[in-house]
């Protein structure tokens, strides 16, 4: 069984984060997603997600294509997660392109285009101009 992870925070789930959830699903027999907890997204983002980790999490975990979900607690342990999840291919969005690969010696890694058009943040500009 070829196992798929990817990592993400999926705030204010759209279109994007479904894409690219399918597509890597696509790629092999079971997907893993790793969501961001509060904490880390504010240490990379400086703000808290709109939707706190638990319902990011019970969004993500009904979709058709995931099959197991997990919180992401540090970008430090990424190497710890996918020895504990036996990942075959790590799947991310273009914008982190580059930035996973020092893990290819753990499993394959592989960067898909982003959908144009949409963000989180650009949901969030749009929202308050209204
Ligand atoms: N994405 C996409 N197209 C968009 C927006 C997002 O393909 N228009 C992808 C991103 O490239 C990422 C995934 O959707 O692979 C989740 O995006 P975010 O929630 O913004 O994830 P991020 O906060 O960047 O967290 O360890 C990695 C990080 O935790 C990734």
């Amino acid at each position: 069984m070829k196992k798929i992870i990817t990592f993400g925070t999926f705030d204010l789930f759209h279109i994007g984060h479904l894409q690219i959830l399918k597509r890597a699903r696509e790629l092999g027999d079971y997907l893993i997603v790793g969501i961001s907890t509060d904490a880390l997204n504010y240490s990379k983002k400086q703000r808290n997600p709109i939707c706190s980790q638990k319902q990011r999490m019970d969004i993500i975990r009904e979709l058709r294509c995931v099959d197991e979900v997990f919180f992401e607690d540090s970008l430090a342990l990424k190497r710890e997660y996918l020895v504990e999840y036996e990942a075959d291919v790590l799947v991310m969005g273009d914008d982190w392109e580059g930035r996973f690969d020092e893990f290819k010696d753990t499993c394959k890694v592989e960067y898909l285009p982003r959908t144009p058009c949409i963000s989180t943040t650009e949901l969030i500009e749009i929202v308050k101009e209204i």
